[in-house]
């Protein structure tokens, strides 16, 4: 009762302390420390998978997924051409459903002069279906080569995304002139769940020690590997001479006894037997 007493005391300091510290973590919301490009360095239209990158229209070999090889020297490009229905776009599948808080866009630079921007009015919509889109952002893209970032307002999570480019700052109507250099879908990256720890083998852990005394009567112990060992190590030393004519074993106690140990002497023993086993 007396131990009780103590250490009710020491789980309540440490109960204490835990809540102090938990009380200063708060949750954070999405800011832009924490977020990150979901979209892996693609080499490809579909490669990594099971990121899959399709465009309304290419120019000049200038294909979608530069928008996504993180070099801003390349760039998906779109030249003098009439424009689609809603604008030329860029669509990415992600393969899986994942929120997005926010984008980033840096122009294709077509000239190095200002009016070369390649993006200008530009529509960003989420689908899980590839069918019907969800407008969640639109903006006018400065004409520098930036990289400019803009939230995203929504709390769905899609597992396709496209964006839209309306205008350039590079077009002269009726065609249009777009591209993106760099883009990025940014969303806070969770680290996964820890691995639980494997169960440990059971196999060989326990091991059944039988001894054969001379009287016939057969002595069972159930020990550990280790604790067969010594025994192995008393008996064969004892043979060689040395060592104590008795072994003890100490034994698990169920009821009122505080220990209970056997005494097994060298001289009585005529054989004994090593059995490994499962629990
Ligand atoms: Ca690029």
């Amino acid at each position: 009762m007396k131990y009780m007493m103590k250490y009710s005391k020491y789980i309540l300091c440490f109960a204490i302390l835990l809540t102090a510290f938990y009380s200063e973590i708060k949750p954070v919301s999405a800011n832009q420390e924490n977020l990150q490009d979901i979209v892996p360095e693609m080499l490809g239209y579909n490669t990594p998978a099971p990121f899959e990158i399709t465009v309304s229209a290419v120019s000049k070999e200038s294909y979608g997924w530069y928008a996504f090889d993180n070099k801003t020297t390349s760039g998906w490009y779109v030249e003098g051409r009439p424009q689609p229905e809603g604008g030329h776009f860029l669509k990415i599948n992600l393969g899986a459903v994942k929120k997005i808080d926010a984008i980033s866009l840096k122009s294709f630079y077509i000239h190095s002069n200002k009016t070369g921007a390649s993006i200008k009015n530009w529509k960003l919509y989420g689908s899980n279906d590839d069918q019907n889109w969800e407008l969640l952002s639109s903006d006018i893209n400065p004409p520098d080569d930036a990289k400019n970032t803009y939230q995203i307002k929504t709390e769905n999570a899609y597992s396709f995304y496209r964006i839209n480019i309306l205008d350039s700052y590079h077009s002269w109507a009726p065609l249009t002139t777009i591209g993106i250099g760099e883009m990025e879908l940014l969303g806070e990256v969770t680290s996964p769940e820890p691995e639980p720890e494997p169960e440990p083998e059971p196999t060989g852990d326990h091991t059944l020690l039988v001894i054969k005394m001379i009287s016939g009567l057969e002595k069972e112990f159930d020990l550990t590997s280790t604790e067969v060992d010594t025994f192995i190590d008393w008996y064969n030393n004892r043979a060689d001479g040395r060592g104590k004519e008795t072994y003890m074993f100490e034994k698990d106690m169920k009821g009122p006894f505080t220990a209970r140990k056997d005494y097994v002497a060298f001289s009585k023993i005529q054989s004994f037997e090593v059995m490994e086993y499962s629990k």
